[in-house]
């Protein structure tokens, strides 16, 4: 596994996965434009570095992990349902049969321990130090026209719920106020955000790590939907196969990831709200302004050397398609533990996540397709769900104009669609209420008689298998002729 972005873009740049620039370009607008562009190529195209930011002498890498093969690069598997697969099989060990057959769990045991983090002294992410350094000295983008200023578009956030201490790290952007404040994005849903909750209730002051560039997987489990209490890191063991290895930052009492190229530390106080966008975001839109915390610095630590690791969201497909690609896989197998008649699950790219949910099921009663909306509704940020598709499981999920035809074939609107309100995503600028709104289920499997249906279900078309071998057989001919 990659031990920190350096030596992962090295291996982009050897697999020639990466495109230099070296023409010095504006961080205001024009390296934006070339992410933007270099996303919507055929596959995601190639990761970029570029090494010349106007007004700074930091690089900049971007696009890191838009593209099915690096995001496969970045969390050590050849193709995604292999973390599906491991997943499962750490969280469905085998029962042992006698002691010999226990020894044979060793394994298993030992990739447990790489679930806890640990405490390292020196890191290379406090190679330089400095107290009174601002966020001038770095080249942060300002990704759209209408953006309300520079924005750090992939932090890192690290914080601790003051009352039981545990751990929280999401992906929550930042927008540049001044050299030594910042926006602080956390929607009402998510980890940081509740961490925030407590601290105000206790009139108290919340310290925030901020790892910009950290390693591959920890940054991908950073945007990962890990159950409220659920340390990041734990997952980051996981898929990384080692431990993570933190450091203490030097004027708060938190741990940073040692990987990172540069780390902010700073706090957050309780009761104090700035304006903050507008932002264009990864809707394909404007998000409005809106009053969120403040970030105030108080320590930059870096490499010497570093690289300043950004994504530009945006019109989809972006980078994060890719991230949100690898959670879909890394959270089918475990929310299979409590839904087991899930068979597969799919996001389209253009349903930015949750506005598009397909789902395929093995319909065992009445009524099925209509608990597993209700499930998705009550788990985790996939309450988010605007509009649910149920299938049939042999439907494939991935395959969405297989599902446009099956919705179209299968559905009776006046039966099966699930109108219900609740929370809806803090971006949802289409809701009747702010982070309030109503979501829909589509009931496409086959409809029993159970459920009031009085037909016969037309079957599918296909061929009997000898007239499709004599058309096998056909085709070779003809594809032969037409080829010499
Ligand atoms: C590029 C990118 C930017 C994001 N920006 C934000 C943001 O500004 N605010 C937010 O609440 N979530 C944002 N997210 C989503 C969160 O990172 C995601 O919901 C994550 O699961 C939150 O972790 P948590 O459950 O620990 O809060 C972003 C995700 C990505 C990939
Ligand atoms: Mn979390």
């Amino acid at each position: 596994m990659f031990k920190d972005i350096t030596s992962f873009i090295a291996e982009l740049d050897r697999r020639k996965e990466l495109a230099r620039v070296a023409e010095p370009l504006s961080p205001a607008l024009e390296i934006s434009a070339v992410i933007d562009r270099v996303s919507k190529s055929p596959g995601g195209g190639p990761a970029l570095l570029f090494e010349r930011p106007a007004g700074s002498d930091i690089p900049v890498a971007a696009n890191l992990y838009g593209s099915m093969s690096r995001i496969c690069l970045a969390l050590g598997v050849g193709d995604l349902n292999e973390l599906s697969h491991e997943i499962e099989e750490l969280t469905t060990p085998p029962m042992p049969k006698g002691f010999m057959d226990a020894l044979k769990l060793m394994p298993l045991v030992n990739r447990l321990t790489d679930l806890l983090p640990k405490t390292v002294k020196d890191a290379p992410c406090q190679e330089v130090v400095s107290i009174d350094a601002g966020l001038d000295s770095l080249p942060i983008l300002k990704t759209w026209p209408d953006d309300g200023g520079p924005y750090i578009t992939l932090p890192l956030v690290v914080t601790r719920d003051p009352e039981t201490g545990m751990r929280n790290i999401g992906v929550y952007r930042m927008q540049v106020f001044d050299r030594r404040t910042t926006g602080m994005h956390w929607q009402q849903h998510k980890g940081g955000a509740q961490h925030y909750r407590v601290a105000e209730r206790l009139g108290k002051r919340l310290e925030v790590a901020v790892a910009l560039g950290a390693d591959p997987v920890l940054t991908y489990c950073a945007t990962a939907p890990m159950p409220e209490g659920l340390d990041e890191l734990m997952l980051a063991g996981v898929i990384g196969k080692e431990r993570v290895e933190l450091v203490k930052c030097r004027t708060i009492d938190l741990d940073v990831p040692a990987s990172a190229q540069i780390v902010l530390e700073g706090y957050v106080e309780p009761g104090e709200r700035r304006r903050e966008g507008p932002f264009g975001d990864h809707t394909g839109f404007y998000s409005s302004p809106a009053d969120f915390p403040v970030f105030h610095l108080t320590c930059i630590t870096r490499r010497a050397k570093p690289v300043y690791v950004t994504t530009v969201v945006g019109i989809p497909p972006m980078e994060d398609f890719y991230l949100g690609k690898a959670s879909e896989r890394v959270f089918l197998p475990l929310i299979r533990k409590t839904l087991p008649e899930i068979v597969d699950m799919h996001f389209p790219a253009a349903g930015i996540f949750h506005n598009l949910v397909l789902v395929s099921i093995d319909k065992r009663y009445p009524g099925h397709a209509r608990k597993i909306m209700s499930a998705f509704w009550g788990l985790g940020q996939l309450m988010f769900s605007k509009c649910i598709v149920v299938v049939d499981k042999d439907v494939n999920v991935q395959d969405e104009a297989e599902v446009a035809w099956i919705t179209g074939t299968h559905v009776d609107p006046s039966r099966d669609i699930a109108i219900v309100t609740g929370p809806v995503d803090d971006l949802d600028e289409a809701a009747v209420a702010p982070a309030f709104g109503g979501k829909m289920g589509i009931d496409a499997t086959r409809k029993w008689p159970a459920e009031g249906y009085t037909g016969t279900w037309p079957g599918r078309l296909v061929t009997t298998p000898a007239a499709a071998a004599r058309a096998d057989a056909v085709w070779r001919a003809l594809s032969g002729k037409s080829s010499s």
